[in-house]
């Protein structure tokens, strides 16, 4: 293993050709959300309502990528996620073509190229068409019909400028914005049916832009990206608290994780999903014909995008759904406690965030181990996001960002384990690149490895930026 030195030697090494990426989305980066031809997303008028903050110009990206990517350069990061704002492409989701979006990303693409940064693209990052959204978005099976022609126009318009594909961003946070936390626009809450349902209809569109980009032809490798939590009973001898977690895992690890390497359900998934979609009343719709279409996807994915930040603790909960989202950064207010499935807790003495995510860094190790034994089909697994939200300080002209360093330190180290233990990972991409938008969340929440100071544009390298540009030339985590 090129990653395994011999004793005496100065630690682990990542395999050459490892990619030390940074990660940003679209929507959360552009701004320019309503100029240059771009159509509306069901973000637009949320947010404006709202009136909490505003996605223009986020990091002023559409003008600014340049500089974001000489910054990559110069620190050492070889890789970088974007998406492309399919409004950008298909201002109404489907039909005509607004060629000045289209230009933008081959813009975007050939400056990556040119400063030796790879990028790997997402065509759907929370941002699904105004029109489809109102139609019902992925619950209605029309969508997956416009998902499917939309990635087989950008896998033919930008064949060869990309290596790197990722069908969607998260379908577990897709779903359970929308349907169990409401926290995303036209948000529901606790409607486990409808969380499953949609999770199963990306799960099919994933397959059939998959099965696209293979019958096409296109150069490169294809793959989903999902957003895995590894889930503990809090109490390991307790069957109600080893239940509960394991209602978690399925909504929102296992079912993903089957449609991705088995194509289909296990009888365990299946099961508890049925159980747990009749807990809010629903039913679900998994057609024959759907599952020989993600079958055959499953046997020819190229690899999983694995996005995690913290792991869970699980309780039994026999009470009321009590929903409720920290998104302004006052420590402790976070519940997640619904009925039929579970309740979230944290564990005593494990660190949180001030957003009430827990840091656990051996979940990262848990959940690549499992993913190795359960799926032993998987090709590779890139990490894909993986970060810590933190307010930030510019002081005299620097930041100094010791808790994130040391988070992304030892999330680093639980990685290598989990290679050395066989587990093949390809790269490790930080959420976030630069300091952005964040989606329920806003501008005081930030991830980047470059500062934004949001008034001027400016970006200014935190210490992590310099300490990942060691990690990232060396290879070695110290
Ligand atoms: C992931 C999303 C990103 C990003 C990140 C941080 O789920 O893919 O888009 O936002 O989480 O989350 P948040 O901004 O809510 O802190």
């Amino acid at each position: 293993m090129t990653y395994s030195d011999p004793i005496g030697s100065p630690g682990p090494q990542f395999p050459e050709g490892f990619i030390f990426g940074g990660s940003t989305a679209a929507y959360q980066v552009e701004g320019e959300t309503r100029t240059h031809g771009k159509g509306k997303v069901a973000w637009d008028d949320y947010l404006a309502d709202q009136g909490r903050f505003s996605p223009d110009p986020a990091s002023d990206f559409y003008n600014r990528y340049e500089q974001d990517l000489e910054l990559c350069e110069r620190f050492g990061i070889n890789g970088i996620r974007v998406s492309i704002a399919w409004t950008r492409i298909f201002p109404e989701g489907t039909g005509q073509v607004n060629p000045e979006g289209v230009q933008f990303y081959h813009d975007l693409f050939s400056a990556c190229h040119s400063r030796g940064v790879e990028p790997f693209v997402t065509p759907h990052h929370f941002d699904t068409p105004l029109p489809l959204f109102e139609a019902g978005e992925f619950l209605n099976r029309d969508t997956i019909d416009a998902f499917a022609e939309y990635a087989r126009f950008c896998f033919e318009e930008y064949a060869g400028e990309v290596t790197y594909w990722t069908t969607f961003n998260e379908i577990w946070a897709d779903a359970t914005n929308h349907y169990i936390e409401g926290t995303f626009p036209g948000g529901e809450k606790a409607q486990l049916h409808k969380c499953f349902q949609c999770e199963h209809n990306m799960m099919l569109a994933h397959a059939r832009a998959v099965l696209a980009f293979k019958e096409g032809g296109y150069p490169g490798k294809i793959g989903a990206i999902q957003s895995l939590e590894y889930k503990y009973p809090l109490d390991e001898n307790d069957p109600a608290d080893i239940a509960a977690a394991k209602n978690e895992d399925v909504l929102q690890n296992q079912l993903l994780l089957d449609a991705t390497f088995r194509g289909d359900y296990a009888p365990d998934t299946l099961e508890i999903a049925q159980r747990l979609a009749a807990v809010s009343g629903g039913e679900l719709d998994i057609r024959e014909e759907d599952l020989d279409i993600m079958r055959a996807a499953a046997k020819v994915n190229d690899y999983l995008g694995v996005n995690n930040y913290q792991c869970r603790f699980l309780k039994a909960y026999d009470g009321e759904n009590d929903l409720h989202h920290n998104g302004t950064g006052e420590k402790g207010i976070d519940r997640f406690r619904l009925a039929g499935v579970g309740k979230r807790v944290n564990k005593p003495g494990i660190p949180t965030t001030d957003w009430d995510w827990i840091i656990y860094p051996k979940g990262l190790f848990d959940l690549l181990v499992r993913i190795k034994l359960q799926y032993p089909n998987y090709k590779q697994i890139i990490i894909t996001e993986n970060g810590m939200g933190y307010k930030d300080a510019l002081i005299d002209g620097f930041v100094d960002d010791a808790p994130r360093i040391d988070y992304v330190r030892q999330h680093l180290r639980w990685l290598l384990k989990a290679m050395e233990l066989g587990v093949n990972v390809g790269g490790y991409f930080m959420w976030s690149l630069q300091d952005q938008f964040s989606w329920t969340n806003g501008y005081n929440k930030r991830y980047g490895f470059f500062y934004v100071d949001y008034e001027t544009q400016r970006r200014i390298p935190k210490a992590s930026a310099y300490w990942f540009k060691t990690v990232a030339e060396t290879r070695r985590i110290d």
